[in-house]
């Protein structure tokens, strides 16, 4: 209820809408009506109200709301729950426990702050509060758990196309798992799976992104190698991150979409066309070893190829890819 008058206040911003003709439209109270508009406010929504005229939609909150966000999103499946959190240790253990207890899929779990904010490999994942989109997205794909990783390169290609009208064509993927602006980390996703021999049971999909910190924000031993929206357009005010979560999901709706019916194709031409990985000099560490070469393609499941320098051909499944300057 409060979702669906948020979105009509936003719809009629310039106008004042009364009191009397909302209720009648959501067949509830008047007093039901301004008890939502005093929980919006409280959320950061600056509304006016007028004797005898109404209410009206002065500026939109730029706090994370499940009321914001369900007004931006235009998605079928994803986001149709949304838990959001003010701290969480991290949305993906979150999203974990609901899982197990039958939580659908498409349910969204975002957070202001995480305290244990993690990446690959236990390793931390900086989530300063309210300067970023710590989210996960729980997912139940019908598709062989040997093929999970399309869903990562799909995560990576949404947020390139969330992220390009707002930075260019500087937005980047860099296989497996970030989102570089030039060169520099700006998202990270970490998929984690629960799965038998042949069927997946869930999929934590959680993507990181820093939106409006400032280069003193990261911890002192990222401050080279990250960056935020805010850190590169240099605004004087906050990057709105309730449309670019509406943003990624829809874009990634549209490739898991197609990834149910088996098709591939659009995420895997999409990833090669933002790619700075593919053609370049790289050395991938892994738990085998490292190994040096050019990066030639990803295979139809996200699988990277290498072509080591005595030109053998390496199917990499997973690794750490840095690359070889000169
Ligand atoms: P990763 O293992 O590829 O990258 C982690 C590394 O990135 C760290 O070791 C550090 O060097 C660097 N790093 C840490 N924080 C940041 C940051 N904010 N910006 C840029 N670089 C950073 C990447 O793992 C996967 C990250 C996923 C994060 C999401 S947030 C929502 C969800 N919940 C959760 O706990 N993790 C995911």
């Amino acid at each position: 209820m409060k979702d669906k008058l948020l979105k009509l206040l936003q719809e009629n911003h310039d106008n004042y809408l009364s009191g009397e003709s909302m209720s009648e439209s959501f067949n509830v109270s008047r007093t039901a009506i301004w008890k939502h508009i005093n929980n919006l406010r409280k959320e950061g929504y600056v509304i006016e109200s007028i004797t005898n005229r109404g209410y009206k939609l002065i500026k939109d909150s730029t706090n994370i709301t499940s009321a914001g966000i369900s007004a931006k999103l235009s998605t079928k499946l994803l986001g149709k729950d949304i838990i959001c959190l003010d701290e969480v240790g991290s949305t993906n253990d979150y999203a974990k426990s609901l899982a197990i207890s039958g939580a659908k899929d498409g349910t969204l779990i975002i957070a202001d702050q995480q305290n244990k904010g993690r990446g690959r490999m236990g390793r931390i994942w900086s989530s300063a509060k309210g300067k970023g989109i710590w989210m996960t997205l729980l997912l139940r794909p019908s598709i062989e758990p040997q093929k999970a990783q399309i869903i990562t390169l799909a995560a990576s290609v949404a947020v390139v196309q969330a992220l390009q009208p707002l930075l260019g064509e500087r937005v980047k993927v860099k296989w497996p798992n970030d989102v570089l602006v030039d060169g520099k980390k700006i998202c990270g996703i970490l998929t984690e799976m629960s799965c038998e021999l042949e069927n997946i049971n869930y999929i934590v999909l959680g993507i990181g992104i820093n939106v409006n910190q400032v280069v003193n924000d990261f911890p002192e031993e990222i401050r080279e190698t990250a960056t935020s929206i805010n850190a590169i357009l240099n605004n004087l005010e906050d990057i709105d991150r309730l449309s670019i979560i509406a943003d990624i999901l829809k874009a990634f709706e549209e490739l898991y979409l197609l990834i149910l019916e088996g098709k591939t194709d659009k995420v895997i031409s999409n990833w090669r066309l933002f790619s700075c990985t593919l053609g370049r000099k790289i050395r991938v560490s892994s738990l085998n070893g490292d190994l040096c070469g050019i990066a030639e393609d990803i295979t139809e499941d996200g699988v990277l190829i290498l072509k080591d320098n005595s030109g053998k051909i390496h199917r990499i499944f997973s690794g750490e890819i840095f690359f070889n300057m000169g």
